[in-house]
């Protein structure tokens, strides 16, 4: 459930078609199977796999609002745990994961394939998050590439519950990357650590210069912002100087990248970028 806005949901995962099995390159506590729910990615099963409880801002009968804050409080400190399990597998592999946020439609897929096309064969995974469809996870396998689809139902962002059993499936390489594209939110994701090294934060020009400060928690939460689709910013007047500034007015740090996923442009600095932060894996 989201302790944010009080979405709830029926999660499922498709892993795809299953590949051969792999020798693990040493042993590590990923496991098998998140369809069957074997619980060994850290954490026991004394939980309901109820996404479904009620949040800030939802009435929920009999339940007053100290206590509903109490429920919140439980389940990001829940999620913290479950994401602090997910870097610790993460770190011994030597994987650089990356939580992707944007809004729907800023070119997370788009950007994420041309980034594998571009990588050529160096060894990664993705996890799609998505509230229906495996669309997303077969134009990532398109590329050759492996992914798993996590359909959120009703939920309207990943957490780390879930990206834990879509780890013990997907099983990541050694010294690999692992992209994970968040739900297509603004707000609610920024709340949800997963266990990645970082959130890259996809804007797009078409978006408005006002939505850094408009969203300014996932645009705190980000170390990179990519702005994305400079080929249509001189046909929407786009402003990127404002952009840019906007999104240093909420993140002095932020790190910024003007791309587009079309053309190609900034994909050079992108994948340097990448390069640059696998290496600090070591
Ligand atoms: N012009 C332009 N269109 C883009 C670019 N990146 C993505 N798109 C288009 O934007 C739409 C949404 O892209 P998609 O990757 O599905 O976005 P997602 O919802 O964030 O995964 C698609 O029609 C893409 O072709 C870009 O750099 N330039
Ligand atoms: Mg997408
Ligand atoms: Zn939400
Ligand atoms: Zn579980």
């Amino acid at each position: 459930m989201c302790s944010v806005c009080g979405c709830h949901g029926e999660v499922t995962f498709d892993a795809g078609p299953k590949p051969a099995e792999k020798p693990l390159p040493f042993p590590h506590v990923l496991a098998k199977a998140p369809a069957a729910h074997n619980h060994s990615h850290g954490h026991h099963h004394d939980h309901g796999h109820h996404y479904g409880l009620g949040a800030a801002g939802v009435s929920v009968p009999g339940m007053s609002q100290a206590r509903l804050i109490e429920v919140e409080t439980s389940i990001l400190a829940k999620n913290d745990a479950l994401a602090e399990a997910n870097r610790r597998v993460l770190r011994a592999l030597g994987v650089l994961a990356l939580n992707l946020v944007s809004s729907p439609g800023s070119g997370k897929t788009t950007l994420l394939c041309k980034t594998i096309q571009a990588l050529g064969d160096a060894p990664l995974a993705v996890i799609e998050g998505d509230q229906q469809t495996s669309a997303d996870a077969d134009r990532i396998r398109a590329t050759g590439a492996r992914a798993i689809q996590i359909n959120t139902g009703k939920g309207c962002h990943l957490d780390a519950h879930m990206v834990g059993h879509a780890l013990d499936d997907l099983r990541p390489a050694p010294r690999s990357y692992l992209f994970i594209e968040n739900v297509g939110n603004l707000v609610c994701p920024a709340g949800f650590d997963l266990g990645e090294d970082a959130k890259v934060a996809i804007l797009s020009v078409t978006e408005g210069e006002d939505k850094p400060l408009k969203y300014p928690d996932m645009f705190t939460a980000a170390r990179l912002a990519i702005l994305n689709k400079c080929d249509l910013a001189p046909h929407c007047d786009a402003d990127l100087d404002a952009y840019e500034a906007n999104l240093r007015r909420v993140n002095p740090a932020i790190e910024i990248l003007r791309v587009s996923a079309r053309t190609g442009q900034g994909m050079a600095q992108w994948l340097e970028w990448l390069r640059a932060r696998l290496a600090e894996k070591a």
